[in-house]
């Protein structure tokens, strides 16, 4: 039986050839190859693409910081149905809050230690306002002037700066002016507004998160962007999600990396929807890979989905793996994340990306070498 043209270039096959020839060629690939590569790309030769492109980028470094996070509170104004934290304080009242000493107390407890970095997020307290967090920074940085901090997803800052009848520009040039070094990538969850709307209805619009993140980038610090996958969305949702992320990165460049965070259903409102496979975990990081061209680097976030998995994640496009952390991230254990206990040593990170076949780099924040490890430093 002979093939038309018209059939052939309908075939997995033609389009298969035609994406691959976009990726090596260095052309961008278009929303509909995304969505294909969703429905029908072969996880294999996804995996070749994304590998392709993070060795251009990245060559075989993989990267990951030593950092510590600090959850200011677990009680939450909003009510997002996938969250499993908030809904520990709301339905056995476990909740906590700390005081501006508590935290530095935790800032102390690495005095001498070799940490670049401290992650502070939480939920949106009432009472934690502006200023409250104004203070914190202005002490942890009067404690330890080198601690890069890296704090408030976009939702923390909508909700202060609102409160404090701020405009974005001006909250946000008080909170750099306290010592505000980058921010986080939490709270995008999934762009497409109605199902925003189903599983986050109330937090900030995805207009709004955009919008942080761009003056953020104007007044000069970086940031990085999540999507939560595996929930109610569909393929279209998660390729319009990286669409608004790669436009915005055109405009300002201040992206350092893309996480795509797993849904997990444990003990939240969306216990009712299965979790995806790890197929469709890696499917998503290659084709978060290859769409987002403009962008350096794409994380893997190991305490959530995992050691093996993030091992694997390394030739689906992955060159970072979140820092070495201790176990007081709550947000992720209370959802079912894989690594209860999230700890790490260096020693173990860099022995789980070496049996990966990566060499392992410690960077700070802004990805600046700080040691390569099994080769000389060469930047
Ligand atoms: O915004 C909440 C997610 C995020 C669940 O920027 C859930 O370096 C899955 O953004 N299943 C916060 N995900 C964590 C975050 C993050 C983590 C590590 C590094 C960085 C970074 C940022 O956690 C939330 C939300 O999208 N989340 N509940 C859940 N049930
Ligand atoms: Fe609050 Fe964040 Fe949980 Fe939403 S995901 S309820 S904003 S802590």
């Amino acid at each position: 039986m002979s093939v038309t043209i018209d059939q052939l270039l309908q075939s997995p096959v033609q389009q298969v050839k035609e994406i691959t020839k976009k990726v090596i060629d260095g052309v961008r690939i278009s929303d509909e190859d995304a969505v294909w590569m969703f429905q029908h790309g072969e996880l294999s030769t996804l995996g070749v693409l994304a590998n392709y492109v993070r060795e251009k980028k990245n060559g075989m470094f993989t990267y990951f910081n030593r950092n510590f996070h600090i959850e200011p509170t677990n009680i939450c104004v909003f009510s997002c149905k996938f969250c499993s934290y908030s809904q520990e304080y709301k339905h056995k009242e476990e909740g906590w809050e700390l005081t501006i000493e508590q935290m530095l107390d935790k800032v102390k407890a690495y005095d001498g230690q070799a940490i670049t970095e401290v992650h502070i997020v939480g939920g949106v307290h009432p009472k934690m306002d502006l200023e409250f967090f104004g203070t914190l920074l202005e002490k942890i940085k009067a404690h330890r002037p080198d601690l890069h901090i890296k704090a408030f997803t976009a939702v923390e800052l909508d909700y202060m700066f609102r409160k404090a009848k701020k405009t974005t520009e001006e909250g946000m040039k008080y909170l750099i002016s306290k010592g505000l070094n980058s921010i986080p990538g939490g709270g995008a969850e999934i762009f497409d507004e109605p199902t925003r709307l189903e599983i986050a209805g109330d937090k900030c619009s995805s207009e709004v998160w955009l919008g942080i993140h761009e003056t953020a980038h104007q007044q000069g610090i970086r940031s990085n962007c999540t999507m939560l996958y595996g929930h109610i969305e569909t393929y279209e949702h998660r390729v319009d999600h990286m669409r608004r992320l790669r436009d915005l990165q055109d405009r300002t460049g201040g992206f350092q990396t893309f996480i795509p965070l797993k849904f997990r259903n444990h003990d939240n409102d969306m216990s009712n929807v299965p979790e995806v496979t790890l197929v469709e975990d890696l499917k998503v990081y290659a084709i978060g890979r290859i769409y987002l061209d403009n962008f350096d680097h794409v994380k893997a976030y190991w305490p959530m989905i995992g050691r093996s998995t993030a091992q694997l994640t390394q030739s689906f496009g992955v060159d970072d793996l979140d820092g070495t952390i201790d176990d007081s991230t709550k947000i992720y254990s209370m959802a079912g994340a894989e690594e209860q206990v999230p700890v790490l040593t260096t020693d173990q990170l860099v022995d789980l990306i070496r049996h990966s076949g990566r060499v392992p780099v410690e960077r700070d924040t802004l990805y600046k070498k700080i040691k390569v490890y099994d080769e000389e430093v060469t930047a």
